[in-house]
């Protein structure tokens, strides 16, 4: 397949916000009732088209890499900051990082505060991360050291930023054209025991055509990082077009906005901008930091990529 690249970057960035705003009238709904919505007469047109926090903060963070040419983190956090709407739906843990920077404790230390010290292992540092796995597709080492950086601003868990490191090395393969080699590649990628699970998981399931009712018990279809990445990546897998991942992905219930985000921006990355329904991108919502706004951000980061 020959897809050309400054439409992957662009696909990745636009497909993350088109399955965030799919997925986000119907989020927390359990399965059945995630159908009855879309099927209602319409099959799965988009309703409102309205995105997330899920894309807000992806804006922050490629926002942030292109204007910094690369990580910043203190500039990344006040990205972050100054884009915030709460209408948009925050996790309650990157909520608090975020109200703690912005008091002046530093990018740093806010997020180790969370979770009784713990940190953070929701999915808000994996659904955020698609800039980070378009430009650093070709260098493993520095993209899971700038996945590990930018989670860290409020997701400080080992879990929560392998899963945003996991997230951004299956955008950088589907950049390199590989699906058929995505699983081994993950394999090799991966460090933590949790997700090298997950991924036995995907392959298991894969080879049996699992249905839905498996694919969430197994792999998740919730809002911590281990219960969603594993299934964005594995809705990828499943299929061969941009829709029918994409549809897959929300139709499990659950976390759909950002498992949608997730499937979405693997996918856009794969097949390009141009693979995305046309009628998705139309309903995607328009304004200040809209759909233009979103794709011009991918092709700024080609441009800092490749001059
Ligand atoms: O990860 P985060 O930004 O939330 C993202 C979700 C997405 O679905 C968005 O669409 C939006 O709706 O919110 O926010 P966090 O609060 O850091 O993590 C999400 C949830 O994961 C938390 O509210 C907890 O339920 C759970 N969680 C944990 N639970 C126990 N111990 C995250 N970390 C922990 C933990 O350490
Ligand atoms: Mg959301
Ligand atoms: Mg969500």
């Amino acid at each position: 397949m020959n897809v050309d690249l400054k439409s992957k970057f662009t696909g990745a960035l636009i497909g993350s916000a088109v399955g965030d705003a799919l997925g986000a009238p119907v989020e927390g709904y359990n399965m059945e009732r995630v159908s009855s919505v879309y099927s209602d007469g319409k099959g799965w047109e988009m309703i409102y088209g309205r995105y997330t926090d899920d894309t807000e903060t992806m804006i922050g963070v490629a926002e942030s890499l292109i204007e910094n040419k690369g990580f910043n983190g203190s500039d990344m956090a006040l990205k972050f900051i100054r884009n915030y709407d709460a209408r948009r739906g925050y996790g309650p843990g990157s909520k608090e990082a975020l109200r703690r920077i912005s008091e002046g404790e530093s990018w740093e230390e806010a997020s180790k505060k969370l979770f009784g010290g713990k940190g953070s292992y929701g999915n808000g540092a994996a659904m955020r991360i698609a800039p980070v796995g378009i430009l650093y597709y070709d260098n493993a080492d520095v993209l899971r050291e700038i996945a590990y950086k930018s989670s860290h601003i409020t997701h400080s868990h080992e879990l929560g930023k392998e899963g945003a490191a996991l997230q951004a090395f299956s955008i950088a393969l589907a950049v390199r054209g590989q699906k058929e080699g995505m699983l081994l590649g993950l394999k090799e990628f991966v460090k933590n025991e949790v997700y090298k699970e997950k991924i036995r998981k995907i392959e298991m399931l894969l080879d049996k055509e699992a249905n839905k009712k498996e694919i969430i018990s197994e792999l998740g279809n919730g809002e911590v990082a281990f219960n969603s990445v594993p299934t964005a990546i594995y809705s990828f897998l499943r299929f061969d077009n941009f829709k029918d991942c994409v549809v897959y992905a929300v139709s499990l219930g659950g976390d759909t906005d950002t498992i949608g985000a997730m499937a979405g921006a693997i996918s856009g990355a794969y097949y390009g901008e141009g693979a995305i329904p046309e009628e998705w991108v139309e309903k995607l919502e328009e304004g200040e930091k809209g759909k233009s706004y979103i794709r011009w951000l991918g092709e700024e980061l080609y441009r800092v990529k490749f001059g």
